[in-house]
């Protein structure tokens, strides 16, 4: 039974899901959906309007964090959680932490043109990514290749599509990676030699140019007008 996806390339939260898919070879076809422009069935399709969506035998499934974990436990092999449940708890903190803290500060600094109040939360994303570097990644991956260790986890790949997009922060916003976040540069640097993150990736200059509306406040749509209300 195919997995179907609606998806959009420059979604971050649809890209976690295509990893998950890849990584778990699980056969899927993808329709790409245009945020521009969205189709009017896309409505039927997607009760928040947005993608990522799966549509897997009689199942309708949005949320790319509730899809990761479906597709987890619906394709068992190979595992990307955890077995014991402490594990399993803390690997959740983490995918908690993307979803409420790490993720919306990106969008607020880029949406926000108030110089003084980018700065803010340019001090909280940076916060954020040591906090990331010395609680995350630094205590749990015992210097394996991944956040929980030897063992790529839908930690890494929930985590992976906003690295990818540094490059627009960095560009509208003069942030990046500090260099003192050795266990996130490295971990970055592995994530990327991945054959299913190598074979999706987009070039800098594909993002920069997609978040010109987000970084000059212009950008219609869901997922900005929530992000500007939060
Ligand atoms: N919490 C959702 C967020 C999904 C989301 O915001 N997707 C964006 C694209 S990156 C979208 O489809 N937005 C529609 C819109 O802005 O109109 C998830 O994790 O799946």
């Amino acid at each position: 039974m195919t997995v179907d996806l609606y998806s959009a390339s420059v979604c971050p939260f649809a890209h976690r899901t295509r990893l998950t898919l890849m990584e778990k070879e699980i056969d899927f076809q993808l329709t790409e959906i245009d945020l521009n422009n969205k189709p009017d069935w896309f409505s039927d399709v997607s009760p928040y309007g947005k993608v990522p969506v799966i549509k897997h035998g009689n199942y309708r499934i949005w949320e790319s964090a509730i899809i990761n974990e479906y597709l987890d436990e619906a394709f068992p092999h190979p595992p990307l959680m955890p077995k014991t449940p402490g594990e399993r708890a803390l690997a959740k903190i983490w995918i908690d932490f993307a979803n409420t803290k790490f993720v919306p500060v990106f969008y607020k600094m880029l949406l926000e043109q108030d110089v003084a109040k980018q700065e803010k939360w340019k001090r909280q994303f940076l916060e954020h990514l040591h906090f990331m570097e010395q609680e995350g990644i630094g205590q749990l991956s015992e210097n394996g290749n991944y956040w929980l260790g030897n063992t790529l986890s839908l930690v890494d790949l929930t985590f992976y599509p906003w690295f990818e997009r540094l490059c627009v922060l960095e560009h509208y916003r003069n942030v990046s990676l500090p260099e003192d976040c050795q266990f996130l540069q490295q971990w970055w640097h592995n994530l990327s030699q991945r054959a299913s993150v190598q074979s999706i990736q987009n070039p800098s200059q594909f993002y920069i140019a997609e978040y010109e509306k987000y970084a000059n406040n212009t950008v219609a749509g869901v997922t900005a007008q929530e992000m500007r209300n939060n």
